[in-house]
């Protein structure tokens, strides 16, 4: 007999720790036509890691063998608290790493499930596993994929995070959402790059987030940082579904002391590297090194840094 799990069960559990929403799809090889074309343009830039681990990527069975459901998970790091919208740091890299506070809830989550149901089995995906979380989160019912590439719910915007757990179990499949931006285009004229480069498909060679975050090398003459050091909200910001969404109270995303102590070091000048290695033991800067920060912030600043 196959083993079942009501997405109900999951979907409350997931709730009780702080996830915003849950949806569930069937595992199998997900759509991936638009990774192809990607890829086949060069879009991902120097990011080779995202042409690796192509079948695993494609193939959630490749990541987990006897794959049978994909529970998608959504959570909000919109929050409620007060901060100036700073323009030089991403709001998803102000609170503590997403990486280790979703990984944490997961686990958490799965040790609940095995309680009541001793043979589930899942992998649990964040962000770094080759797995198309956006389009995942499509097939789980959490929402639609924006022209800003984003996948946007129509109760809490584009600034949420994803994760997935692959599982040994089958469950009830969530109804796909239709896809609400509508004739709307502000995510596409707001990037000062045009890194929007049709619906949906970002060149990153172009993208304000790749070349702070992702780009080893120097950041090319051409690219207009538009004061971002760090990540960007541009083509989030610009979304009237973000301007709509619910702002939630998740503690855990909202800005760490020593993140507005970094801002302020940028904003006046005179950061030092023991403000960059506090903000970095949570947040998900440490993405970067001191230098690589150093260069972007010398990069912004010879376009009209404002503060
Ligand atoms: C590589 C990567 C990046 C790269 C490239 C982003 C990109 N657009 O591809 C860079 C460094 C630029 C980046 C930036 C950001 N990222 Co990022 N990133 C990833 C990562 C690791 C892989 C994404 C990927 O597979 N890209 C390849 C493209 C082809 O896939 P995709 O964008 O997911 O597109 C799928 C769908 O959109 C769909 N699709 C594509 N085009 C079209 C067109 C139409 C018409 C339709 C219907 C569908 C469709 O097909 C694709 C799948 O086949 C994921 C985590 C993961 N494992 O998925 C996080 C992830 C996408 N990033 C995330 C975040 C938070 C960001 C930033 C907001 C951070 C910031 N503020 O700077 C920005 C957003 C920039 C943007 N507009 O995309 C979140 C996004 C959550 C969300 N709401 O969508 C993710 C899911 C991480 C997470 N676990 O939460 N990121």
């Amino acid at each position: 007999m196959n083993r079942y799990i009501p997405l109900s069960f999951v979907r409350e559990e997931a709730l009780k720790l702080g996830f915003q929403d849950c949806g569930a799809a069937k595992a199998g090889v997900c759509e991936h036509s638009n990774l192809d074309y990607w890829l086949e343009n060069k879009y991902n830039a120097d990011m080779d890691y995202m042409s690796a681990n192509y079948d695993k990527r494609i193939d959630v069975n490749k990541l987990f063998e006897g794959a049978k459901t994909v529970f998608s998970f959504l959570i909000s790091y919109n929050t409620t608290a007060e901060y100036v919208d700073n323009k030089l740091i991403a709001t998803y890299a102000l609170g503590n790493d997403y990486h280790k506070v979703l990984k944490q809830k997961l686990f958490t989550l799965l040790q609940t499930i095995q309680l009541k149901y001793p043979d589930f089995e899942a992998k649990i995906c964040v962000d770094t596993v080759p797995i198309l979380e956006r389009q995942w989160a499509v097939e789980s019912g959490l929402g639609w994929i924006g022209k800003n590439s984003c996948l946007i719910n129509k109760r809490y915007g584009n600034k949420v995070f994803l994760a997935e757990l692959i599982c040994n179990y089958e469950s009830d499949y969530s109804e796909k959402q239709n896809n609400a931006c509508g004739n709307c285009n502000k995510c596409i004229e707001s990037c000062p790059n045009k890194a929007i480069v049709s619906e949906g498909v970002i060149d990153c060679n172009k993208c304000i987030s790749y070349q702070t975050i992702e780009n080893k090398n120097n950041i090319p003459s051409n690219i207009n940082l538009s004061n971002y050091v760090y990540g960007c909200d541009i083509c989030l910001n610009a979304c009237i579904w973000n301007n709509k969404a619910e702002k939630v109270n998740n503690k855990e995303f909202e800005p760490s002391e020593a993140m507005l102590n970094l801002i302020r070091r940028i904003e006046d000048g005179n950061l030092e590297k023991s403000d960059f290695n506090q903000a970095r033991k949570h947040s998900p800067i440490e993405r970067v090194k001191y230098d690589k920060l150093l260069d972007n912030i010398e990069f912004a600043k010879s376009q009209s840094f404002e503060k």
